[in-house]
């Protein structure tokens, strides 16, 4: 708008200058006027360009001199990037584990974390890593919403050149990443089956038919805890009525126990639900439904996490055991990285220890792979040193 108001002022004065001073015939005039006018607006729009383009090469160098200037502060900080690409939030477990990585890489232990909350959503979950590699941290770490899919996204990784430690749940189809820390769900998932044998016999119980509430459908938590447990089942001939997913959380582990209640009304002595959470809802189900678990009590509940709520339960007689799964395995994470930092090789699987819980009569002596295991005995002072 401005160039033509601009062109059209200087025609305009042209043209009076000419019928002043030529005294010319009113077409010449007038051909003379277009023309100058023309000419006047095509000058007047190569100075515009010009202008914007010099504008826009401005902008990128003052972009590139700002990106150069953060690059070098950062550098200049000392900070390891990281990037966090968590589970979500089902859980008092998930609770625990959040809040251990971001105590750990704070920015007063040297980190820039970038954390995302993943809200149990696989294809956001690796959304969460690509912009790990945009933003080009340092190190990613992973807790794999389910354990199969990653081979693409870890390749990308490769590629951007940014190591990879995985850490809780595991990834059994790809193998580029660094390290993974965590705990091992199979021997859980064992060690509660050989607790509810050697328990069972205690009780001079001797027909067992149980409920699982799974957790996440495919995590290798779920597929840990499920095959274990299972695989005493099946040795010591038990019968699995039903098992369906909570999705590790309390409402769903509510809703399935509650259609359990209905399918299978005075049919089962035992339930295992795969994290404490779905103890929670499951106790709510069989108290609405007028079912009693805990020792003593129609039902044996079994859980895994025993999360500081868990061990209130096992204390207040309502989960018979619980079998840990330690969410701390931050620090250790940062160990691995620490090691890299310093040039070394960590190594490839760190396992975090676990303890199994339950109040004193209902700790039995057993085996698993052959391995004594010891229980620990739930008390106000073991609930105040949990997480
Ligand atoms: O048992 C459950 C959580 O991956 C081991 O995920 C973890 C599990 C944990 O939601 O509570």
């Amino acid at each position: 708008m401005k160039k033509k108001l601009l062109g059209t002022l200087l025609s305009a004065a042209m043209v009076m200058s000419l019928l002043a001073g030529c005294g010319s015939t009113a077409t010449q005039v007038q051909d003379a006027a277009a023309d100058a006018a023309a000419t006047v607006e095509d000058a007047a729009a190569d100075t515009a360009d010009a202008a914007a383009d010099t504008a826009a090469e401005v902008v990128e160098d003052v972009e590139a001199a700002a990106d150069a200037v953060e690059e070098a502060a950062g550098d200049a900080s000392g900070n390891i990037s990281v990037g966090f690409a968590q589970v979500g939030h089902e859980s008092d477990w998930r609770t625990a584990s959040t809040k251990s990585c971001q105590d750990v890489f704070s920015a007063a232990n040297g980190y820039d974390l970038s954390f995302v909350d993943c809200d149990n959503d696989e294809a956001a979950q690796k959304e969460a890593v690509r912009s790990f590699i945009e933003q080009d941290v340092d190190y990613i770490i992973i807790d794999p919403i389910i354990a199969t899919g990653w081979d693409t996204v870890l390749t990308e990784c490769e590629d951007a050149g940014i190591p990879v430690i995985v850490i809780d749940r595991t990834i059994d189809d790809s193998d580029k990443y660094v390290s993974w820390v965590g705990s091992d769900f199979l021997t859980e998932g064992k060690a509660a089956g050989e607790w509810l044998k050697a328990y069972a016999e205690k009780q001079g119980v001797s027909e067992i038919n149980y409920l699982i509430i799974q957790g996440t459908t495919g995590s290798s938590a779920q597929i840990g805890r499920t095959d274990g447990f299972r695989e005493i089942a099946k040795r010591e001939g038990w019968t699995e009525l039903d098992a369906q997913t909570g999705d590790f959380t309390e409402a769903g582990g509510q809703e399935v126990m509650e259609s359990f209640c209905k399918s299978y009304s005075g049919k089962f002595n035992v339930v295992v639900c795969e994290n404490d959470n779905e103890a929670f809802g499951a106790m709510t189900a069989m108290d609405n439904a007028g079912v009693t678990y805990g020792p003593g009590n129609d039902v044996i509940l079994i859980s895994y996490d025993a999360c500081t709520a868990g061990l209130e339960k096992v204390k207040a007689g309502g989960i018979t055991a619980d079998f840990e799964c330690n969410p701390l395995a931050a620090p250790t994470v940062e160990g691995v990285i620490k090691t890299l930092e310093s040039g070394g090789t960590p190594e490839a699987e760190i396992l975090v220890p676990d303890n199994w819980y339950a109040l004193k009569d209902q700790i039995v002596d057993f085996s698993v792979d052959g391995n004594a295991q010891s229980m620990i005995e739930v008390t106000d002072d073991v609930i105040a040193a949990q997480y």
